[in-house]
């Protein structure tokens, strides 16, 4: 740890440290960054946690690798796997959770400067983020295409999240009723492009954020985890996962909570769930009535 007061922004790194500078309301540029583990609460399976998570019941679909149900070559060649785990992804009536609702607010507040998220489960639109302030990383359920079969391109006609829920429910592989090409959400498969919104946004954005909280991710897909090295080194970072996530080894990479490496003290670790973290945060920023009002009412 070096001596230097604006760099040793934290006490230590639980959570508690974080509080005097919540309290003193000094932040006005939060980026939050989620990931699958803030619709877990609210009944949608997460991909790595073990037992829960989709890539531990795949058994049955003999995939080379797990992540190969999200690879768009696989998808082409066989598009079931997906299609049938997508069932658990697309709930038909599921409110946001808490953590979504916290988020809400920070833009209801005006200090949300952006949301990242990976999600494609759209409930950070349900619960009212706006759509300026929300960069969906993985794209979403919202809309999907015609994007053909194996060395065949696609027409690319629009398709509504209605009629992927339909065929899905009726476990169905949704076709074009064009040309007979395979529907795809627009959700990013490995292999496809980012929106372009995210590149866009997120070098401007990192370098005027005060404050980075990420709920709910393990940090394990590129370029998404990577942001978090894009904060300025005297921007406070706090993770509220209930494990470790991203941690590199690397002094200035990832989290880093292993003591000798963390030479900047600037990094809190909320160890828990996604929504107990938000209600603690909301709590010391003078928020915790408002948040439960806007869960209520929503
Ligand atoms: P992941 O790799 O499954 O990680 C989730 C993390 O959250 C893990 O570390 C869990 O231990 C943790 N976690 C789970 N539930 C909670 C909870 N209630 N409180 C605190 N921590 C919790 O998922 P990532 O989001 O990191 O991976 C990125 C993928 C997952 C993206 O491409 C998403 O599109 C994809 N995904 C999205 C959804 C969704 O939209 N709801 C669901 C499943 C997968």
């Amino acid at each position: 740890k070096i001596d230097h007061p604006q760099l040793n922004i934290v006490k230590d790194s639980t959570m508690d440290s974080l509080i005097e500078l919540l309290q003193k309301k000094e932040f006005k540029n939060i980026i939050v960054m989620t990931g699958a583990g803030v619709s877990t609460a609210v009944g949608i399976p997460d991909f790595r946690s073990p037992e829960t998570g989709i890539y531990s019941n795949l058994g049955k679909f003999d995939l080379p690798h797990p992540e190969d149900m999200f690879d768009i070559e696989y998808f082409l060649y066989n598009p079931q796997p997906f299609y049938t785990v997508m069932k658990d992804l697309l709930p038909k009536k599921v409110k946001p959770s808490k953590t979504h609702y916290f988020i809400r607010l920070l833009a209801d507040k005006g200090i949300l400067l952006r949301h990242y998220t990976q999600n494609i489960d759209t409930l950070e639109r349900v619960a009212g983020v706006p759509e300026e302030l929300l960069v969906e990383s993985h794209g979403s359920f919202h809309t999907a295409h015609c994007v053909g079969i194996k060395d065949k391109p696609g027409c690319r006609k629009e398709y509504s999240r209605e009629f992927i829920r339909e065929k899905v429910a009726a476990q169905e592989v949704p076709y074009c009723t064009e040309c007979g090409g395979l529907v795809k959400p627009d959700i990013v498969f490995f292999g496809e492009e980012l929106p372009q919104k995210f590149f866009d946004c997120y070098y401007e954005d990192f370098q005027k954020c005060d404050l980075l909280l990420v709920f709910g991710t393990s940090l394990k897909v590129q370029p998404f985890c990577n942001l978090i090295d894009f904060a300025k080194i005297d921007t406070p970072r706090c993770l509220i996962n209930n494990k470790l996530a991203g941690v590199t080894g690397h002094p200035r990479k990832g989290f880093d909570f292993s003591g000798s490496f963390q030479k900047y003290r600037r990094d809190v670790f909320y160890k828990g769930n996604c929504d107990d973290g938000a209600v603690i945060l909301a709590k010391h920023m003078g928020l915790e009535e408002e948040l439960n009002e806007l869960v209520n009412t929503s």
